[in-house]
């Protein structure tokens, strides 16, 4: 019997990009939703992520926190997906799989932030500038349709979802790479139907508010 897979979310968080990742893997999965506030810094879900943040996996005994892992987990779990990478994918496949979690994250952040650095300091940024790491994306997804070539892994689940997201709170630039990259995610059935699940759950709570 296979091992169960829990998922911790809030629709309205970056759980969406482990909804996708998930629906990627085709793996059977239980969602359990936890309420921002209170529930999400209980000792019952602290002793899950200790950071009180969702998303949150388990599979069987094992925990995954932190979107970039949850995503490279489940390609490494459910390999009949063909979603982890190749040995000749692995570069390219973690290079930027690090990198949207790290660098591109932080660039994010701190641009829609406001956060402020004299030019002369940037060198001890991780993400340099923002425009650096935003060109260096772009130059990746100007020059293949995909992280790791012609091919999609799930590395583009987490690269693209912060690209999609960035372009959706103009936390990005409208570059052309970015736009069709988007689009040739987001046209993904598995895309839809996770969004199409967070969107109805987002909606049942907000009639349930009303
Ligand atoms: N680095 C974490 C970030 C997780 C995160 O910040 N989650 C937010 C929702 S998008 C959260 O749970 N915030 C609630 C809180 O911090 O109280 C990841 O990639 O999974």
């Amino acid at each position: 019997m296979p091992e169960p897979v829990i998922f911790y979310t809030n629709p309205m968080s970056r759980g969406q990009i482990v909804r996708w990742a998930l629906e990627e893997s085709g793996a059977a999965y239980e969602t359990v939703i936890v309420e921002y506030g209170a529930e999400m810094k209980s000792p019952d879900y602290l002793a899950i992520n200790p950071m009180g943040k969702v998303p949150a996996l388990r599979h069987g005994e094992r925990t995954v926190t932190e979107c970039a892992a949850i995503c490279a987990y489940l390609a490494d779990a459910f390999p009949e997906a063909g979603l982890a990478p190749t040995a000749d994918e692995c570069a390219a496949y973690y290079r930027w799989l690090f990198f949207a979690a790290g660098p591109l994250e932080q660039a994010v952040t701190a641009q829609a932030m406001g956060w402020t650095t004299e030019e002369d300091r940037s060198a001890m940024l991780g993400f340099g500038t923002y425009d650096n790491t935003v060109d260096a994306v772009a130059a990746l997804l100007g020059a293949s349709d995909y992280v790791c070539g012609d091919r999609f892994t799930m590395a583009d689940v987490y690269v693209g979802s912060h690209i999609e997201w960035g372009l959706g709170f103009s936390t990005l630039p409208k570059r052309p790479a970015f736009e069709a990259y988007v689009g040739r995610i987001a046209a993904r059935e598995t895309h839809k139907r996770a969004r199409a699940i967070d969107a109805a759950l987002i909606a049942e709570r907000e009639a349930a508010e009303a």
